[in-house]
């Protein structure tokens, strides 16, 4: 509590014992509403996997303090579980996918790789089970599967951990930025970080997927200063899961919220990578928007038809919305994002603060 209380105190009066207690419990609440003012809170909301959990460790590597290795190897084993759960949907999926192993070899490689990951503690690894996992990642067979169910449901770093296998097996292996951005860790709650940009303490805080769908949160957070909402546009098409209009849905009840009619929206319209390969791959905008008249196949007429999808559910035209095309997996084109709406945010902020 500071030097008001580390002098000696044992001659003082109880009176003046509570004055002391009293001024410093003011100069307490005017340091803490002095933060408060001179904090940007921003609030990360958007459906289940939609890239939030990403972008708030990307904020973390950029303008926060980045990981520890305590942290990093806290990362571990949730990879682990991650690759291997991951390569045991894949090999299901093959007699779904009608697909076979090119090495016939290959079968018993995966049993006793499905035999091991049972047996061996959730979240860890070794050497062996690695070759193994390596042996039947090489066969053309498991990618040529893994392709086919991407379209469907895209897990979206099952082949970059599983290409990164050599690096996971090794006894002395600590996840890298790249790991701990693409480890997917479904948040149950909420969760918070803070960092400092231009002097100015910005705090961005997480409502888990699951939670925005409940709705609860909404009377929890009137003084932030911007909601960043994440869509993945990847997700046109996606069944049996509700997809991009779970996510519309979503933003609609949050941009026509009571809560945050004076607040500016940012909105990301995310994985624009898989976006982009799903297009390529043959995915028709239309299985999705039964509306769309443009060309199948035109990924950028197909992205801005998807972008006026989600304008068009705002019910106030004075409201701002600042809508980007983003890829949270790439730090540089995040950093180069974040730069260019750090100004907007800060204005926005003021505004709510009424200094601006
Ligand atoms: N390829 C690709 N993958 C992404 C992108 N953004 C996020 N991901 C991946 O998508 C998965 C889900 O991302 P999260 O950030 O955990 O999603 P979330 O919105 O926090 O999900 P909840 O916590 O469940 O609400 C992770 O595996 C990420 O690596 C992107 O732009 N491109
Ligand atoms: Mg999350």
């Amino acid at each position: 509590m500071g030097s008001l209380w580390s002098s000696d105190q044992s001659n003082l009066s109880e009176e003046q014992l509570a004055l002391i207690q009293s001024k410093s419990i003011d100069q307490i609440i005017r340091k803490e509403a002095w933060i408060i003012k001179n904090m940007v809170k921003l609030l990360l909301l958007g459906a289940s996997n939609s890239g939030k959990t990403t972008f708030s460790r990307q904020l973390q590597l950029i303008h926060g303090s980045g990981y520890s290795e305590d942290e990093r190897r806290g990362f571990k084993s949730k990879i682990f579980q991650q690759v291997i759960q991951d390569l045991s949907a894949i090999l299901q999926d093959m007699s779904d996918n009608q697909v076979e192993f090119q090495d016939p070899l290959n079968t018993e490689v995966a049993d006793v790789f499905l035999k091991i990951s049972n047996q061996i503690m959730q979240g860890s690894m070794n050497t062996r089970l690695g070759l193994l996992m390596m042996e039947l990642w090489l066969d053309p067979g498991v990618k040529l599967s893994y392709q086919l169910s991407l379209n469907s449901k895209a897990d979206d770093s099952t082949a970059f951990f599983l290409d990164s296998l050599t690096r996971l097996a090794d006894p002395n292996y600590i996840p890298n930025d790249e790991d701990i951005i693409r480890v997917r860790v479904p948040t149950k709650s909420v969760s918070e970080i803070t960092f400092h940009v231009k002097g100015i303490q910005f705090m961005v805080t997480e409502i888990g997927g699951f939670g925005c769908e409940r709705g609860k949160w909404i009377s929890y957070f009137d003084d932030v200063s911007s909601v960043i909402f994440l869509a993945a546009i990847s997700d046109f098409g996606q069944v049996p899961s509700g997809g991009i209009e779970e996510s519309l849905n979503l933003f609609e009840s949050i941009c026509n919220a009571p809560t945050f009619k004076d607040i500016s929206m940012i909105l990301f319209l995310n994985k624009m990578d898989l976006f982009l390969k799903k297009i390529q791959a043959g995915a028709r905008v239309m299985t999705a928007f039964s509306n769309y008249d443009g060309v199948e196949g035109d990924a950028k007429a197909m992205a801005l038809f998807a972008l006026k999808q989600f304008m068009d559910r705002n019910q106030t035209p004075a409201k701002l919305i600042y809508a980007h095309f983003s890829c949270a997996i790439e730090t540089s084109s995040m950093r180069f994002l974040f730069s260019a709406l750090t100004d907007m945010i800060i204005r926005s902020h003021l505004a709510t603060c009424g200094m601006y």
